[in-house]
C-alpha cells in the first residue's frame, strides 16, 4: 500500500478504504456579504484553500474515490439550534435572521449553498450539519461504516472550528485522518498555524498533516 510523505511520520493511503471530505465550503463562509463576514471576519484569509480543494476533488473524481461534502446549517424552525448558539456573541444578524443571502444558516438558503468551485456533484454525500462535529446529528458515521471507509482526508473552512472538531472526533471513532495543510483555512492564520501543529503533536494525537501535492502526486 503506498505512504504519503506527512508530518509526523508516513500516512498509509489505502485507496480501497479512503474519502475526501469538504468541509464548509458554504456562500456564508466563503464569500463577500456572508455570514462570516457580517462577524466581522476577514474572508480574505480563506480564499487560498478554495482552489487547492478544488483540485484534490478533481483528483479523487478522476481516481473514483469517495468525496463528502458537509455544510453546517439549521432547520427552518430553527428546531436543531441551542438557544447558546442563537446568543453567542450578540451579533448584528441572528441565525435564521434575514441576510444578504436569504435566512442565515438556514438549509436550503442560497447562503448556505456551496460555492460555486467546490460543489458536491450529483453521485457525492451532502450531510447538513447542525454542529461544528460533522458527526453530531448527521449519518456520517453510518455512511462511512457502510463503505467500509477507515481514512479521512480532510479539507475545509475553517481550520481550528468545524475542521477540527471533525477530524478530533473522527479520530475518536477509529478514522486514520489526514488533514491537508493547504486544502483548510481560517480567518485567524495564527490559529490555523497552531491547528496544524496541535494535532501532529505527540505523535500524531489527532492524525496527519501534508501538503495537497504530495496527494496530487500519488493520484496522478
Ligand atoms: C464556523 C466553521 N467557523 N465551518 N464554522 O463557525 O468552521
Amino acid at each position: 500500500m503506498p505512504f504519503i510523505d506527512a508530518k509526523p511520520f508516513p500516512f498509509q493511503f489505502d485507496f480501497d478504504h479512503v474519502a475526501l471530505i469538504c468541509i464548509d465550503m458554504q456562500r456564508d463562509f466563503c464569500e463577500p456579504g456572508g455570514f462570516a463576514e457580517s462577524l466581522g471576519n476577514d474572508i480574505a484569509n480563506i480564499q487560498p484553500c478554495i482552489p487547492v480543494i478544488a483540485r484534490l476533488q478533481a483528483a479523487f473524481r478522476k481516481a473514483r474515490l469517495p468525496i463528502i461534502h458537509t455544510k453546517e446549517c439549521h432547520r427552518p424552525d430553527l428546531s436543531d439550534l441551542p438557544t447558546a448558539k442563537l446568543n453567542r456573541g450578540n451579533p448584528k444578524i441572528k441565525i435564521g435572521e434575514f441576510g444578504p443571502m436569504g435566512r442565515i444558516l438556514i438549509d436550503g438558503e442560497p447562503g448556505v449553498d456551496f460555492i460555486s468551485e467546490n460543489e458536491p456533484r450529483e453521485n457525492e454525500l451532502v450531510i447538513a450539519k447542525p454542529g461544528k462535529d460533522s458527526f453530531y446529528r448527521t449519518e456520517l458515521d453510518e455512511y462511512l461504516m457502510r463503505r467500509k471507509i477507515s481514512g479521512l482526508v480532510i479539507t475545509g473552512v475553517t481550520t481550528e472550528v468545524c475542521v477540527q472538531t471533525t477530524m478530533r472526533c473522527a479520530n475518536d471513532r477509529g478514522y486514520d485522518c489526514l488533514l491537508v495543510e493547504d486544502g483548510t483555512d481560517s480567518f485567524f492564520p495564527e490559529f490555523k498555524d497552531a491547528t496544524l501543529r496541535a494535532v501532529v503533536a505527540q505523535g500524531g494525537i489527532v492524525g496527519w498533516t501534508c501538503r495537497s501535492d504530495a496527494i496530487l502526486d500519488m493520484l496522478a
